[in-house]
């Protein structure tokens, strides 16, 4: 292998910035706004979910009514009566603890990253599914306009703007940014989740938000009538939640967070792909749509939450929640309106703070959750989950396309002379065409790809299996990641590569592709070659391979970081989840 090839692969790499310019961003991509969501009913109708806002409304004032007629028949005032609202409940003596009360404002300050974060990572696709095969619509509820019969239009096209407060970090196709904010305070709020329910069970503190009795059940109704009838029960909460605030706060807790984690784990590429018994009935997208219904639910409650404390007694539930105390006075909103000052500079600064500095972000992000992902890569699934059958009706494009002449005068020539460079830390370094890559064993699988963005698709892959390629070339034992090099340049310029752990080559699902359903792998896809390593996110499988080098550290190819949306856009190295 001739030196110069090593180099020249090399050299065209570029370094990414260490500051993001809202308007170089991902390749100058302009903002784009989409459209209020629109609800799929049937077939091909499409609900605007802005009508669900007087649609809502109408039913609310039926409901007023209908309650007060209901209260005015002596049967149902007879229950109501006999079924005030915390007859069934245990009675609390003493004020909740401390720990409770703080865990409640961390709850709430880590929810506003991880909700905005998460508004930033549907918004790079967005489309929800229930099924893992993504086809243009048959999504049940979009936020973009219908997706245009372009051949080669990517899932980036579609991705969407949010306003710079709204989303985290709101540009543009921040994904990877935003994930370091989503799954790094993920992290910590799930630590907080763990205390909280030890302390909760250790301290009997448990018996306030989960119901000992049915009879939880006609309370609830019972308070969903007087408050509908706008007679609104006895406020008892110093004491015990009535029956409709235990069922809210215990299905908060006990079902909606258990939830988002169960459904974010979900997507995960790895997890998937390993345990196919669980993910064959919860699907990539199912999770992702769950998620999304969560985060619903999340809002719905907090909305209808504060709303009351504010509606009753007020100084009284600051009191509860802030001192401690079930006094009317001023301290506890005093204290509120501090923790909500707090709130208000996190919010407003977080935004700024990871276009100023990503890099920060990136590292925290990664000490944070890096430790999960890797201890996900290690599970090597075999083929032969998915059949011809699963195979996707349509797989979506994504990337930037290859545009230099060389690629050009190589597909014209169907890649007579396009050759796979594979040098580096190997005691035999080798030049394949594609015609000494089809004599080599082949390899085939059928498995699902998990686009960063939210999409899926599976697909049938052919080619030569990356067990095979290390046992041609040898890798020394220096050699501990495999840089895959393309011919195409990723969306800022400088070439598109990525690398990967040497473990994660010998697994079952690591190969290079050059055939994808039965066909030889096309332009939109990566023809001639590319990689798949199904424990890994779709940016990781490099289209349109050019070479391949063994090295022993990834802080010595291109910026340092690991691949391209590494170096460019703050993605992770590792991405098993
Ligand atoms: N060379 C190159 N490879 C690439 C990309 C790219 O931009 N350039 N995009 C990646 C991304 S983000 C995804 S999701 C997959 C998409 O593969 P597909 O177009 O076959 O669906 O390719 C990956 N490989
Ligand atoms: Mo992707």
């Amino acid at each position: 292998m001739s030196p110069e090839v090593v180099s020249k692969l090399r050299e065209q790499l570029t370094t990414g910035d260490d500051v993001v310019d809202p308007k170089t961003w991902a390749g100058s991509v302009p903002a784009a706004f989409g459209i209020a969501p629109r609800l799929r009913i049937g077939a091909k109708r499409w609900l605007n979910v802005v009508w669900l806002l007087p649609i809502g409304w109408a039913l609310l004032l039926l409901g007023v009514a209908a309650a007060q007629y209901l209260r005015g028949i002596p049967s149902v005032e007879a229950f109501v009566q006999a079924h005030p609202g915390t007859g069934f409940a245990t009675t609390f003596a003493t004020p909740m603890p401390l720990w409770l009360r703080a865990q409640h404002f961390l709850n709430l300050l880590f929810l506003t990253f991880i909700v905005r974060a998460g508004a930033q990572i549907l918004a790079d696709h967005p489309f929800l599914y229930w099924t893992r095969h993504s086809t243009p619509g048959k999504e049940w509820l979009r936020m973009q306009k219908a997706v245009p019969h372009i051949p080669l239009w990517t899932a980036k096209d579609d991705s969407l703007t949010l306003p710079k407060h709204i989303g985290l970090p709101g540009i543009r196709h921040s994904i990877g940014l935003a994930r370091w904010w989503h799954l790094g305070v993920d992290t910590l709020w799930l630590a907080n989740g763990i205390v909280f329910f030890v302390l909760l069970f250790a301290s009997g503190e448990w018996r306030r938000i989960v119901p000992t009795s049915w009879q939880v059940f006609p309370d609830a109704a019972s308070v969903l009538l007087q408050y509908l009838s706008l007679r609104w029960p006895a406020d008892e909460s110093w004491v015990a939640y009535n029956g409709l605030q235990m069922l809210a706060y215990f299905i908060t807790v006990f079902v909606a967070a258990p939830l988002a984690l169960v459904t974010g784990l979900g997507m995960s590429p790895a997890l998937s792909t390993r345990f196919h018994a669980i993910s064959k009935r919860l699907s990539i997208q199912s999770a992702r749509s769950l998620h999304f219904l969560v985060l619903c639910w999340f809002l719905f409650f907090t909305f209808v939450h504060v709303t009351l404390v504010f509606a009753t007694s007020a100084l009284r539930n600051l009191n509860h929640i802030y001192t401690g105390t079930n006094a009317k006075d001023w301290v506890g909103f005093g204290i509120f309106a501090v923790s909500m000052a707090v709130v208000a500079i996190t919010w407003f600064a977080a935004s700024p703070l990871t276009l100023r500095h990503p890099r920060l972000i990136q590292r925290a992000g990664f000490a944070l959750v890096g430790p999960a992902q890797r201890l996900f890569e290690h599970l090597d699934a075999e083929p032969g989950t998915y059949t011809e059958k699963d195979v996707s009706p349509y797989f979506w494009h994504n990337g930037k396309y290859p545009e230099t002449a060389e690629y050009r005068a190589l597909f014209d020539s169907q890649f007579a002379d396009w050759r796979l460079h594979i040098h580096g830390l190997v005691e035999n370094p080798v030049e394949l065409s594609l015609a000494d890559l089809r004599a080599l064993p082949h390899h085939e699988q059928i498995t699902q790809h998990f686009c960063i963005q939210g999409w899926s698709g599976i697909a049938k892959w052919g080619g030569v299996s990356m067990q095979t390629i290390l046992d041609l070339v040898k890798p020394t034992p220096a050699a501990k990641w495999v840089v895959f090099y393309s011919l195409g340049d990723g969306a800022d310029g400088g070439r598109y590569y990525d690398a990967h752990p040497i473990e994660q080559m010998r697994y079952h699902l690591t190969m290079l592709a050059y055939d994808m359903n039965g066909a030889p792998v096309s332009y939109g896809h990566g023809a001639p070659l590319r990689l798949r390593n199904e424990v890994q996110l779709g940016f990781k499988q490099v289209k349109w391979i050019a070479g391949i080098e063994f090295v022993a550290d990834i802080a010595e190819v291109g910026g340092g970081y690991g691949g391209y949306n590494e170096d460019h856009e703050f993605f992770g190295y590792r991405q098993s989840i």
